[in-house]
C-alpha cells in the first residue's frame, strides 16, 4: 500500500514535470497558462479595425509637473519633466502642494482638439493620472485630484468632450504606479506590504471602473507604470480586472502593458503570444522590419525632444523637425503601426508655440497626402532607400512615400509576384503621371522630372495582375 502510494506520488511528480521537460526539448510546445493571452492573431472587430486605420495620433502629458516645467527653484532637473517628483531635491509634500497652484487659466480643450484635428490626428491619448498620482478627473477615491485644486473642474471630461466633438477618438492614459498613494509598493517583501497592496489593488480597480463609467466615449486605456514586481505578481487579479473592464465596455482597446502572466512575463506571455490588443512596447523607438512586429498591431509613442513628455521649459538637445516626424509617421504606417506624437502643454494650459507649429506643418502635409496614411498598412513591397511603401487596407492601392530623392532621380520599385504597375501619379496632382520603365522582371524605375523637393511627397501606384506568359525575357543568370 505504502509502496503503491510512493509510486503514485512519483508518477504525479513526473507528470507535473512533464510540461517543463517538454518545453525544454521542444520550445514550440505550448504551456498551459491560466493568465496568458486570450487570443491568437489580431482582433478583427470594428473598433479595432478603426484603431488600425488611425495612422496618426496625439499623446498629451499634462499634470502638476507642467507647473515646475523641468526646474525647481531655478535649478534644472535633468530627467524627464514629469518625473520631477522623484528628484531628491524636492520633498514629496512640497511637490504635492502644487495642487494648490493648479489653476490653468489658458486651458481650452476645444483649441487643443482643433489643433490636433488640424494636424490630422485620429486619436488622442490623454494622461488621466501619471506616476505622481494626481488625478485630472474628480475621482471619489482620492483627495489628490483637480476637484481639490483652485481650478476645480473636470479636465478629463473637457478633453473627452472636446476631442469627441472634433471626431478624434480618446484613449485614457493611466499609470498603475502611484507615488502619492500610501499603499503603493514597488515590491511585496513583508506581510504588511501585501496587506497594503491589497488595498491598492481595490483602489486601482475602483479608479478604472470609475473612468470607464464616467467617460463612456473613451475607446481604450493606455497603461503605464506596470513594470514593478508588486504589480507583475498580480497576474490573476489583473486578468480578472481586464475581463471585468471588457465586459463593462465591449470593444475596449487595451495595450500589452497592462498585465503579466503567472510567470511574470509582460507584453508577450510565456508562449510568446501578445497579451492585449496591440503591442505597446514601441516607446521612442520604431521597428525596422515587418519581422520585428510579429504580425501584431502596435503603436509608437514619440517625444519631440529626446525624452521629455511633460512640459519642460528647457528643450535641450535635438528637437525633431516636421520632416523627421513625417518620416516616422510614414515608417510606422509602412510597418502596420500608428504613430503617436507627444505634446506637453504648459502649466497654464496653453500648448507651446513650437508644438503648435509642428502640428500645423504636419497637418499641412497631411491635408495633401493623408490618403497614404489613413487606413493604410504594410504593402509587402521590398523597402527601397528613397522611402516607404504603404498599402490601403482592403484594397490594392499602393503609395510611395518619398523622403530621399536619389541623385539619378530614378525611384526603384520591385513589385511582388505577378503584380505589374498599371498607373503611377503624384498624389498631390493626379495629372502628373509617371511612365514606369520596366528594367527587369517585377522591377521598375519611376523617373522624376523634378529632383529638388523641399518636402516629402507621395506617388500613387495602381497595380494589375500579370497574365501568365510562357517564358520571360528576364532570365536569371545560371550560377
Ligand atoms: C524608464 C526607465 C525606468 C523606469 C521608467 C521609465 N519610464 C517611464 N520611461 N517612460 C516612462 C513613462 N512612460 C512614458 C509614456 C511617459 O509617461 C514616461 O514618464
Amino acid at each position: 500500500m505504502k509502496k503503491l502510494l510512493i509510486a503514485g506520488l512519483g508518477l504525479a511528480a513526473l507528470m507535473s514535470l512533464q510540461p517543463l521537460m517538454a518545453q525544454q526539448t521542444s520550445p514550440k510546445e505550448k504551456i498551459n497558462l491560466m493568465h496568458g493571452s486570450h487570443r491568437a492573431g489580431k482582433r478583427m472587430d470594428a473598433a479595432m479595425e478603426k484603431w488600425r486605420g488611425y495612422g496618426l495620433g496625439q499623446f498629451i502629458h499634462w499634470g502638476l509637473y507642467a507647473i515646475p516645467g523641468g526646474e525647481w527653484n531655478g535649478k534644472p532637473y535633468n530627467g524627464a519633466a514629469e518625473w520631477i517628483r522623484s528628484w531628491n531635491g524636492i520633498p514629496n509634500s512640497t511637490y504635492d502642494s502644487l495642487i494648490y497652484k493648479f489653476n490653468p487659466t489658458a486651458f481650452d480643450a476645444t483649441s487643443w482638439a482643433k489643433s490636433a484635428k488640424q494636424m490630422g490626428a485620429k486619436y488622442v491619448t490623454f494622461t488621466t493620472k501619471h506616476h505622481d498620482g494626481f488625478c485630472m478627473w474628480p475621482s471619489k477615491y482620492s483627495k489628490y485630484t483637480v476637484a481639490n485644486s483652485p481650478y476645480k473642474k473636470d479636465i478629463v471630461k473637457a478633453v473627452v468632450d472636446a476631442y469627441d466633438k472634433e471626431g478624434i477618438d480618446v484613449i485614457l492614459y493611466f499609470s498603475v504606479m502611484d507615488w502619492s498613494h500610501p499603499d503603493w509598493r514597488y515590491d511585496l517583501k513583508t506581510k504588511e506590504d501585501s496587506i497594503a497592496f491589497e488595498r491598492f489593488k481595490k483602489f486601482t480597480r475602483n479608479q478604472l471602473i470609475e473612468l470607464l463609467t464616467n467617460y463612456p466615449k473613451a475607446k481604450g486605456l493606455w497603461f503605464d507604470g506596470t513594470w514593478d514586481k508588486s504589480w507583475v505578481k498580480q497576474a490573476a487579479f489583473a486578468d480578472e480586472l481586464e475581463t471585468e473592464m471588457r465586459k463593462l465596455r465591449p470593444g475596449l482597446i487595451i495595450g500589452s502593458r497592462f498585465r503579466a502572466d503567472e510567470n511574470g512575463k509582460r507584453h508577450f506571455d510565456s508562449n510568446g503570444v501578445l497579451m492585449g490588443d496591440y503591442e505597446q512596447g514601441w516607446e521612442r523607438k520604431i521597428p525596422n522590419t515587418i519581422e520585428d512586429v510579429h504580425g501584431n498591431d502596435w503603436d509608437c509613442v514619440m517625444t519631440v525632444p529626446e525624452n521629455q513628455w511633460g512640459y519642460n521649459k528647457a528643450w535641450n538637445g535635438h528637437i525633431k523637425t516636421t520632416n523627421e516626424l513625417l518620416e516616422m509617421t510614414a515608417k510606422c504606417v509602412s510597418l502596420g503601426g500608428n504613430f503617436v506624437l507627444n505634446f506637453g502643454p504648459q502649466g497654464d494650459g496653453a500648448i507651446r508655440n513650437e508644438e503648435l507649429t509642428l502640428a500645423k506643418q504636419i497637418g499641412d502635409w497631411m491635408k495633401v497626402n493623408q490618403a497614404a496614411i489613413y487606413n493604410c498598412g504594410y504593402a509587402a513591397y521590398d523597402k527601397q532607400d528613397w522611402g516607404y511603401f504603404t498599402k490601403k487596407n482592403d484594397s490594392d492601392q499602393i503609395y510611395m512615400l518619398v523622403f530621399n530623392v536619389p541623385v539619378s532621380g530614378a525611384l526603384r520599385v520591385k513589385t511582388p509576384g505577378k503584380t505589374t504597375i498599371s498607373k503611377a501619379y503624384l498624389l498631390a496632382n493626379a495629372q502628373e503621371t509617371f511612365l514606369p520603365e520596366e528594367i527587369s522582371s517585377n522591377e521598375y524605375f519611376l523617373h522624376l522630372k523634378k529632383k529638388d523637393h523641399q518636402q516629402p511627397f507621395v506617388i500613387v501606384l495602381e497595380t494589375a495582375n500579370k497574365q501568365d506568359n510562357n517564358g520571360t525575357k528576364y532570365e536569371k543568370a545560371k550560377i
